[in-house]
């Protein structure tokens, strides 16, 4: 039976350029979901847009002398151009700015204001009486209280790294005109988050799918007490509040909403995908992880409006960058498009998966390591194992797939084992352990390896065991052109397209089929993979810090 499935990967900030620890944590994990889900024969919808309301995307518009809309306009086109060259297969890379998400987050406020869960109140804000507006956060700086640094922002010291509540910082300036903002009142909506405490609780404890270690993280937070959500911004940028001027919602209320009005953009037949019976499930960093379990699902209910809390949510950690942390400004940053510009996406595909266990452990990206992997695993093992089967076919049998005749029982414990791989990967898969499904099918490849080492066709004399051997192998090629496909989506249609598979449309329960029938010519083709240099390599390593 077909089950809908709906995939969505937390939506990039549209203030900068993408780099590899946003792959790893979401985009990747969420699209060798998704596309494996499609391999089984689901009704799947893959959902992404660029987040593009926010005070940053403000600020970063105003230093660069853009308007928000042109800032924003540069990174969506941006990261769309970027996730492609990585093989994400969404069905839509939408916008949260778009005409859908204002009509839905507005649908969302008026809802949960019918049902009680909206209430109105006063707040001190600092305003600007040069600039005529209020200023966020990050539109005031001044002089960090604990370590006395000056130009900070009044949220956050970058210099102490500590945070700072509202109100903390000393000498506060307007960072346009540099004015000392003065203190105004200005009213603003609540979201009743509290409310929901035991619902949550419930839903945390009772839900099967969700990670254990993150599910007793937030039952913590529930204890000590949930505080209500300043929903409204003091902005011109963003979702409108009905009947209030120059008021927006809070970027984080119609963020999550855009997974909903990116999918109404998509198909008329979005309900059957939020309200109907499907599988929700989002995939998230663990920075926002409050906002998806506890904030996001509260939405969802308090709109008594046919949306219930999402059904998985897959949280994965940080990445840093040879044991630091990414950081643009210091120059320790590898951003998607210096990667691109060097190797293959899916050799970063490979090497992000083999890092990333189902769990919100860190992880580190290293350049020498990366090589290490694509150099023993993908050329050695996998690229190797069909480029000599290949060699072989032509040299022994005249390009051709034989036809098996007497199989022996080394030949058929092989051939037992690519069905057992394809099971056991499909365990994993279901259950987000991705690295563990990629390993399998790499020891699936070392096991062929094995098996034509100790085989060695080109010294039989018996032809007879000469072509059950190559026949063998070719249903090992055609079962990783099968497998390969949610995680090495460019390698797998290569080689598809290399031994006359490519106009077939290749599910998952066939990757154990006789695919290549006997008779078949294969007669051009090439490695799958490179040997990655160290000279690549060291240039890659001295551009890091500068
Ligand atoms: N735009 C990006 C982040 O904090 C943020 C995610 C929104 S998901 C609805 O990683
Ligand atoms: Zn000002």
């Amino acid at each position: 039976m077909n089950k809908r499935i709906l995939v969505t990967a937390a939506l990039p900030y549209a203030n900068g350029p993408l780099h590899l620890g946003h792959i790893r944590s979401t985009y990747l994990p969420a699209d060798i979901y998704a596309r494996f889900q499609r391999l089984i024969g689901n009704d799947v919808l893959y959902i992404c847009a660029t987040d593009e309301h926010g005070t940053p995307i403000v600020a970063g518009a105003e230093k660069e002398g853009k308007t928000p809309q042109e800032f924003v306009d540069y990174y969506h086109e941006r990261d769309e151009r970027e996730f492609g060259q990585l093989g994400f297969s969404f069905d839509i890379f939408h916008r949260s700015s778009s005409e859908e998400n204002k009509k839905m987050t507005q649908h969302f406020f008026e809802k949960l204001k019918e049902n009680g869960h909206i209430y109105e109140q006063e707040v001190a804000a600092l305003y600007c009486e040069k600039c005529r507006r209020f200023l966020p956060d990050r539109f005031v700086i001044g002089t960090c209280p604990n370590c006395s640094s000056e130009g900070q922002y009044s949220d956050y010291c970058d210099s102490c790294s500590k945070s700072l509540k509202t109100g903390e910082i000393l000498h506060p300036k307007c960072i346009t005109c540099k004015t000392t903002p003065v203190t105004k009142i200005s009213k603003h909506y609540f979201f009743r988050l509290g409310s929901f405490s035991a619902k949550l609780e419930k839903w945390l404890t009772t839900n099967p799918y969700l990670q254990k270690e993150v599910a007793n993280y937030l039952l913590n937070w529930i204890r000590e007490g949930l505080a209500d959500w300043d929903i409204s911004r003091d902005l011109s940028w963003g979702v409108p509040v009905p009947g209030e001027k120059e008021k927006v919602f809070y970027v984080w209320f119609d963020a999550p909403i855009e997974y909903i009005s990116g999918t109404v953009a998509h198909t008329k037949k979005w309900e059957e995908y939020w309200k109907g019976e499907s599988e929700i499930t989002h995939f998230i960093g663990k920075d926002i992880i409050y906002h998806h379990f506890l904030f996001w699902p509260a939405m969802l209910e308090g709109t008594q409006d046919g949306f219930r809390a999402p059904d998985k949510i897959a949280v994965r950690g940080y990445l840093n960058l040879e044991g630091k942390k990414f950081s643009k400004s210091r120059g320790w940053f590898v951003s998607l498009d210096d990667y691109l510009s060097a190797f293959p996406a899916d050799y970063l595909r490979y090497y992000q998966t083999s890092t990333t266990p189902h769990s919100v452990t860190d992880a580190d990206f290293v350049w020498k390591e990366f090589a290490a992997k694509i150099n023993n695993e993908l050329v050695a093992s996998l690229g190797n194992l069909i480029h000599r089967t290949l060699v072989l076919l032509q040299k022994l049998n005249n390009s051709t797939v034989p036809s098996p005749e007497g199989l022996e029982a080394d030949d058929n414990t092989l051939l037992a084992k690519i069905t057992s791989t394809k099971e056991e990967m499909e365990k994993s898969m279901l259950s987000f352990q991705f690295k563990d499904a990629q390993e399998k099918l790499m020891a699936l490849s070392d096991d062929f390896n094995k098996y034509l080492s100790s085989k060695q066709p080109w010294k039989e004399k018996d032809k007879k065991k000469i072509n059950n051997c190559l026949y063998v192998c070719t249903r090992g090629i055609s079962a990783f052109a099968v497998l390969l496909q949610p995680f090495l989506p460019f390698t797998s249609e290569k080689l598809a397209g290399m031994v006359g598979l490519g106009e077939k449309k290749l599910l998952w329960k066939d990757a154990d089929a006789e695919l290549l029938l006997p008779g078949v010519k294969i007669e051009k083709f090439e490695p799958l993979f490179k040997k990655i240099e160290d000279e690549k390599i060291r240039e890659m390593e001295n551009k890091l810090g500068k």
